[in-house]
Formats: structure tokens, sequence, C-alpha cells
């Protein structure tokens, strides 16, 4: 296909354009207007399944019209040549760094040597920023095209990275509206957001590939590709902090004005972008986003302060590379260096054997950590980590502490290996590992004590049974004292069982035994998730009782009924079976229902106003009515299953804005597609 036909636009704006060729400009026009509402004012005009639609029209019109294809159409984003190597771009306004601060007796300087150097009494007008952690780069724009894109680099000599950037989605490829200088140079972070960064992560993980250690190095990595296709696939955004060349135009007045117009032009801002009168005002800034940082959607690792005035600006200048006009207000670190003192196993309710990093303590992030995650032994494998390491210890967000990386070059002569174990910690009993999964696990079932207590922590769990009362430690002592050694032993406790253990006193033991016998009055979907049989999370213990509506049903269901319920695949039915066979289990059941365990069987299907029964839905992005939670009850109120993922059984998908491949795939099946308002709409007709 053609790129550039520069003409098309000429003639077109004679308008003279035939039906097509109209037809493809106003699919263009939309999709940047959506495209806009989208990424730069962060409020969607149309269900993505909207966006969908009309990027699939105009790519079948410029298919059928190769000629009328241009640079910038939405479609053209994703080059398809890989390159051989960067070249190098030397950049005419060189991209300077920042100087840091670290506390506020640095920023009361920094305040203080503005005014003296500006000889002001008043405060200052500082444009404050959360620092995001990406890579800063330059866009150049000429005509309203972008014509470069590249990375920082030293500050004077960068990469041209053009064809990546192209593909990211918060890059114009034109610029919007009117007023731009005929050449324009913005200046911003590309970044990865931290969903996004988990999700690459996992994927990685699940394929045994090695992890990126933050979300920065992952924004870094992606853009370092030679192949702008495996860019396109990774979930960067770039958000603009400044400008470098601006010709033929006339610059506004302050920082402030500058950002407003490049928002107008169509790229991203940060909205947590504030003014400040003054010092105290920073430092309340600060506190402030402080306190937001772990909610962010991206991660920041400071504040970034900038004299707002553009004429008092260029009265500073700069010393040595870096602003005088600006600085950078550090938080505290979310990666540290610690030692790892040992790596223990933990033995999880499935037997599950994972590796446990315990760490010299370590203040990060905010609080101390002495524990992280290692997910599994192929991942110490990857991470190449030996007992006795300095290692990069990474908290953000409320993501549980983890290893992101061995310090090699800081690695003692007396490192002993991470052993990967061959029998299950707690109770001996080999160690399986199923095909193609990078987990191992303790064959001892039930018989495993370490199984038998996180079985039971989940049987009473809240979403489970619910029995308040009943924590992580008395469970252990339960366990460990021989009182219980399966859940419906529970169910036999009494109270003078309770007494005799240490920290449980008579009003305790009493409100546990309410609790319990609370407990026993419960709902089959609640009770199949209690048992925990594999891969049956809350979802589908109610998928299985909507379908079965008893546990008779369930029990001799076998594996093409079990499939034919919605999110069920080959591998849960399979682990159901699996449960059901084992006849500890069913024991088990009978135990906990001669005991007095019961729920109410689905009432009988005709007695119900089921309009929607034989229909699948699956709900994908989000819904501004109401939440997820609630769209899916009512539906299934109204006799709807509501699957996780999109399969040939799905009759019908639900798309709010920020629906992604599972839309792609019920498009690709044909399957039909509502947005929230005609989500609402059927409501309104059947409820
Ligand atoms: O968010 C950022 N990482 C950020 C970086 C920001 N918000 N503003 C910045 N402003 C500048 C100046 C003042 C020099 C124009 C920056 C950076 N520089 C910067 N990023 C990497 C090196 C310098």
């Amino acid at each position: 296909m053609s790129l550039q036909n520069e003409d098309f636009i000429r003639y077109t704006t004679l308008a003279m354009a035939s039906a097509t060729e109209q037809e493809i400009l106003r699919l263009r026009e939309q999709l940047d207007r959506y495209n806009y509402a989208y990424y730069v004012l962060d409020d969607p005009l149309v269900p993505d399944a909207e966006y969908d639609r009309l990027f699939a029209s105009l790519q079948q019109y410029e298919s059928k019209h190769p000629g009328l294809v241009t640079i910038d159409s939405p479609t053209q984003r994703v080059g398809d040549k890989p390159l051989d190597s960067f070249s190098q771009v030397v950049h005419r306004v060189p991209m300077l760094s920042l100087n840091n601060a670290f506390d506020e007796e640095d920023m009361g300087a920094f305040d203080k040597r503005i005014r003296e150097r500006l000889g002001i009494e008043d405060v200052v007008e500082y444009a404050c920023e959360p620092k995001l952690d990406g890579i800063a780069v330059s866009l150049i724009y000429r005509d309203a095209r972008l014509v470069q894109g590249s990375t920082r680099g030293d500050g004077s000599t960068g990469e041209d990275i053009t064809l990546n950037v192209r593909t990211i989605p918060s890059v114009p490829l034109r610029l919007r509206g009117d007023g731009f200088p005929g050449t324009l140079e913005v200046r911003g972070e590309v970044y990865m957001p931290r969903a996004g960064f988990e999700r690459l992560n996992r994927k990685a993980r699940a394929r045994g590939d090695k992890t990126f250690a933050n979300p920065r190095n992952a924004a870094a990595g992606s853009l370092r590709q030679l192949s702008p296709r495996v860019t396109a696939q990774r979930p960067l955004e770039f958000c603009c902090y400044g400008i470098g060349i601006y010709e033929q135009g006339e610059l506004p007045s302050s920082h402030s004005a500058i950002m407003a117009n490049l928002r107008e032009w169509g790229f991203r801002t940060n909205r947590e972008a504030a003014l400040a009168q003054g010092i105290e005002q920073c430092l309340v800034y600060h506190q402030q986003l402080a306190v937001k940082r772990d909610n962010l959607p991206y991660a920041i690792d400071g504040v970034v302060y900038k004299v707002n005035k553009i004429e008092q600006q260029e009265g500073l200048g700069f010393i040595s590379r870096a602003p005088r006009w600006a600085i950078a207000y550090k938080f505290p670190a979310q990666e540290e260096i610690t030692r790892l003192l040992d790596v223990e196993y933990q033995v999880g309710r499935t037997g599950a054997v994972t590796p446990v990093a315990r760490l010299e303590p370590v203040f990060v992030g905010g609080v101390t950590v002495s524990n992280a995650s290692l997910h599994n032994f192929d991942e110490v494998g990857r991470l190449g980590l030996e007992i006795g390491d300095h290692v990069v210890v990474r908290r953000a967000g409320d993501v549980i502490p983890q290893v992101a990386q061995v310090v090699l070059e800081r690695r003692p002569a007396d490192t002993r290996p991470v052993l990967t174990p061959e029998v299950c910690p707690v109770c001996g009993s080999p160690l399986e590992r199923d095909e193609g999964e990078a987990i191992l696990r303790c064959s001892g079932r039930l018989s495993c004590s370490a199984q038998q207590k996180e079985s039971i922590k989940h049987f009473v769990s809240r979403k489970a049974m619910d029995i308040e009362g009943l924590g992580d430690k008395l469970v252990e002592q339960l366990v460990d004292e021989g009182l219980v050694e399966r859940v419906s032993d529970i169910y036999k406790l009494q109270r003078a069982q309770l007494l005799d253990l240490e920290r449980t006193g008579e009003k305790s033991a009493d409100n546990i035994l309410a609790a319990i016998e609370a407990s026993m009055e419960t709902t089959l979907p609640r009770f199949l998730y209690a048992l925990g049989i594999r891969e049956v999370g809350e979802a589908t213990a109610l998928a299985l009782y909507q379908y079965y509506g008893s546990l008779d049903k369930i029990i001799v269901a076998d594996k093409e009924s079990l499939q034919e319920v919605p999110d069920i695949g080959a591998v849960v039915a399979g682990h159901i079976i699996l449960f059901f066979q084992a006849s500890h289990n069913l024991e088990v059941i009978r135990q906990l229902q001669d005991l007095g365990v019961h729920w109410p069987d689905r009432p009988a299907q005709a007695a119900r106003n089921t309009p929607l029964e034989g229909r699948t839905f699956v709900l994908t992005g989000t819904f501004e009515a109401f939440g997820r939670d609630e769209a899916r009850r009512r539906l299934q109120t109204l006799g709807a299953r509501v699957a996780g993922s999109v399969s040939a059984k799905t009759t019908d998908l639900v798309a709010g804005p920020g629906a992604g491949s599972k839309l792609a795939k019920a498009q690709q099946l044909g399957i039909g597609i509502l947005d929230e308002s005609e989500l609402i709409a059927l409501f309104a007709s059947l409820e």
C-alpha cells in the first residue's frame, strides 16, 4: 500500500472528491475525533465497538482504493518493515535534564535561588506536574504532520524511533485544530501504564520468557524494538511535558498556556497538572500527590516544578544542561537494593509450592519489606537468583513486593543456589508438575497439613462459607492440635475444645460457634466455591449452579455436559470431574450435609420469568450506569448466562468503553454486540 499521497488531501479539499473519497475523509475525521476524546479528554464518545466498526470500514475502503491511503490515516500506524538499526538524530534544541530535590529544604533553596536571580520579593508561579517514570521522547511535526520521533539519548543525540512512536495511539499523526506553528517539536514521556505492564509480565511469565523489572524498562524495551509490529502490541502511552523547536508561530507566555495549546492540538497532557503560587503550595501539591501515587494508573517518581512564565524562564537560563527554572522533587524510591537471606517454600491450598524470598528488611515505597514474591521456580532460574545475593526489590501500588532483578556486580563469594524441592517441604510427598505449567504441586492432597490448612482457610473465608472469627491463626492452631483435619470437622467443634486453645476466651468461643452455626444455612454457589475445586472461582461456581441447579446433578455431570456451561472449558471440566471422582471428597460433602449444612436448590425454571434463557452474554469494558457485577446479576436474573470469555457459545457481547480483544473476537465470530445504552433498553423492556 502506498503510504504517501499528499496530493489526495489537496485534491479533496477542493471539494471535488468522489463519494468514496468523501467517505474516507469522513471516517478519518471521525476516528481522529473519537481517538482524541478517548486518549486526551479521557472521555470516550462511543463504545470501542463503534470505533472498531468504523476502523474496519475505513480499512475496507482503503484496501479497495490503495491510491487514497495517506501516511496520517489512522490505519497506517503500524508499518510492517522492521529496521536493521536505528539511525542517530541530533536534537536541534538540546533536551535538557532535570535537577533533583529530595526534601523540603532542597525545595526551599530552589525557590530562594529563583527569587534572588529574578530579583522578586513576591511569590513565583510554578507549574506542577507528576514526574512520569518513562522514556523522554521528542516528536517533530511539520505542517501538522508527524515527521520524526526520537529518544532523548544523551540530550544532544538520540535515536530515530519514528516508526515505533507512530504505533502509540496517543501520539497524533496529524495535529488537530489551528494556530499551531509550521514546525513544532513536542516533548514528553512514553510510558507503560501499570495495568498493561502487569499484564505483559504475566504473559511473559506464562510463556517462560524474561519479565521486565519495572514499567520504565518495559517502555524502553518496547520502544527499542526494530520491528514496529512488536511495539504496536505493547500498551504504551505518550504524555507531553513541553516543547523544543517552535517555528513560524507565536509562543504563548507561560508553560501552562503552551500545555493548553498542545492539548487542543491533540496531545495528552497530565490531568494532575496544577499551578502553585509560591513554594508553600508546591509542597502541598507534593504531599497530595504522594497520597494519590499508589492509585494512579501509571508509575511516577516525583513531581516536576517549572517556573510558569516563559519570560522568567528565559531570564533564568540553564546551567550544565539543566534549566535553572525547573526541578524534580523525588518521592521515596519504589525500588531498593537489599539482600536475599533465604528462599522458603510455601504450599498453597491446591498444593502449589511457591518460592518466597526472605529479605533483609528494607524501606521501599513507604513500607518496610521483608518478604517478596518469586512466583515460581522458573522465575528463580530466569532471575539467576542465589541466596545471599543483592537483589532489587520493587514495591509499587498495592501489588505484592517482588524481586525485580539480581545485582550481579555485587554478588558475594559465598552465595548458595536456590534449590528446587523434590518433595513437599511440609509433608514430604512427591511433587508433580502439570504438563506445560511452571508450577510444582504437592501430591499429598489433604494428607498434607499445609494443604489442609489452606483449604480450610479458603472454606471459611468471606466469599465462601463466611465463618467470621475463624481467622488464619486459629485455623492453623486447630489443624496443629488435630481438632480439625477436614472441613467437616469444623461443624463438630465443641465449646470446651475451643476454650482449651490459647487466646480463645469464652466470648470469642461463643461468637465462633454462633458463626459456624449461622454458616450452615448457605447457598449452593458459596458451597461449591468453598469446596476449593481447582479453577472453580466464584463466577464458575455460580455458573454451575445456574446450569445444573443442584449439587447432585453437578456431581454426576460428565465432561461433555460440563463444557456446555458458559465459561467452562476442558481443563476446568477435568478438574471438576477429578474432584467428584475422589471418594473422600464425596464423603466430606456427605458429612457436611449430615451435620446440617444446607442450601436451597435453584427454583424450578417454569416459575421464573427468564426471557433471556438460552442466551449467553459476555461483558467487557466499563459501564457508567452500573457496575459490571450488577449488569451480570440482572442478566442472570433474566435467565441469561454470563460468561467470562467469548466463545462459540456466546450469543451477545455487551461492550463498554475500553473493550479490547473480546470485542475483536466477538466481531470475528459475528456475535451480536450491544453497547451500554442498548443493554439499559434491554433491561427496561424485560424487567
Ligand atoms: O514527567 C516527566 N518525566 C517529565 C520530564 C516532566 N513532567 N517534565 C520534564 N521537564 C523537563 C524540562 C524542564 C527540562 C523541559 C521532564 C524532563 N525535562 C526530562 N525528562 C527526562 C529528562 C528530562
